[in-house]
């Protein structure tokens, strides 16, 4: 396995290149072109702009997240043709500057979805975290105004105001789209990526609906191991993945990660590893990565990783806010490399001790 950071780019992150080096247990990051709108086409010259800027810094561009999906193809109007066309001309250039994976979600509207932000704990540190009592009493329309005021100032990913900006519209246009469309829309997409995928080694791999199950009455299908081996089935080839999240697929405590991880086998190519606190049904709150300090054993998915050959891209996730950092909501420095410390001490123990 390869350790990794999510980095969003110099002007976007508050965290900068010479920390992430620093933490020494990162050997690679993750990044994206911040500034680009879901459909537009990344050319070759902004792609290694990027790459060298995280060389320059003494690491490498280890994987893309995300190349975001058009609503066009995820709805399938008339012209998601023309956006598959920009993101399959995305995705040779991504493989000519030699890059082989690609992070991305298939969720309508919005991306991840929290009810609040900063959520402080016994400890003093805050957390994002989830209540769907507080959302059931959101206005859709709003929610990207508190989302943005509560935001430290940063953009935060998958919440473009440029694209939220029209939420009436695109909750209209996705009225039609239950799951069955939209899994289907999903299947197209790939079907007709893939032969660049292929010719390029590029690993797609598609990261969980966040929480896992519908919000606003929008259909989600990423949810559950079903959903999950249905989609690597209808498309069979190994570029057609998954990024394993525990922290997303974790919201819903009936899906039993392990048991996901040996289903997925071969097909998980980037992993996002962080823990979660169930609270009530419908509700949780993010935790420090140790597993006794949430409801999931992350020694046991690091386990079920490494007993099913994973040997992709690893990332922490979402950390705590800690001493006095501003950061954007989940992505501060210090507890992420504190979860980058412990998942390798992890994997360095099952790989030592395993026969
Ligand atoms: C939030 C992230 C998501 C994720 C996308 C992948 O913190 O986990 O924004 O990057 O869903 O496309």
């Amino acid at each position: 396995m390869k350790m990794t950071m999510r980095y969003y780019g110099k002007g976007y992150d508050s965290v900068t290149l010479e920390q992430l080096r620093q933490i020494r247990y990162v050997e690679g990051l993750i990044s994206t072109l911040y500034y680009k709108q879901a459909g537009e086409l990344w050319t070759r010259g902004e792609i290694r702009a990027l790459k060298k800027e995280i060389e320059d810094g003494g690491l490498e561009l280890s994987g893309i997240e995300s190349v975001n999906i058009h609503d066009a193809i995820k709805i399938g109007s008339p012209d998601r043709d023309m956006y598959i066309e920009n993101y399959i001309k995305t995705l040779e250039n991504l493989g000519e500057e030699g890059i082989d994976l690609v992070c991305y979600n298939f969720m309508p509207v919005f991306d991840w979805t929290r009810s609040d932000l900063a959520k402080p704990r016994e400890d003093g540190s805050n957390v994002l975290a989830y209540d769907q009592t507080e959302v059931d009493k959101i206005d859709p329309d709003t929610l990207f105004e508190s989302m943005d005021k509560n935001s430290n100032g940063f953009v935060m990913p998958g919440w473009e105001p440029e694209r939220l900006s029209k939420i009436k519209e695109l909750f209209e246009a996705y009225a039609d789209v239950d799951a069955e469309k939209l899994f289907n829309n999903l299947v197209y997409f790939l079907k007709a990526i893939m032969p660049t995928c292929e010719k390029y080694g590029i690993k797609m791999a598609i990261h969980p609906d966040d929480p896992a199950w519908s919000v606003f009455g929008l259909s989600r299908i990423i949810t559950s191991k079903e959903g999950l081996v249905r989609m690597c089935e209808a498309v069979p080839s190994v570029y057609n993945g998954v990024t394993l999240c525990t922290g997303s697929l974790g919201s819903n405590p009936d899906n039993d990660i392990v048991d996901i991880i040996h289903a997925l086998k071969g097909r998980i190519h980037f992993a996002h590893v962080r823990n979660i606190k169930h609270t009530a049904p419908g509700k949780f709150e993010e935790a420090c990565h140790l597993s006794a300090d949430g409801s999931l054993d992350l020694a046991a998915i690091m386990k079920a990783l490494y007993d099913t050959g994973f040997d992709g891209v690893i990332r922490p996730d979402h950390g705590r806010m800690l001493w006095g950092e501003k950061a954007m909501p989940g992505y501060g420095l210090y507890d992420r490399a504190l979860g980058a410390a412990y998942l390798c001490g992890l994997w360095e123990s099952i790989k030592k001790y395993s026969n």
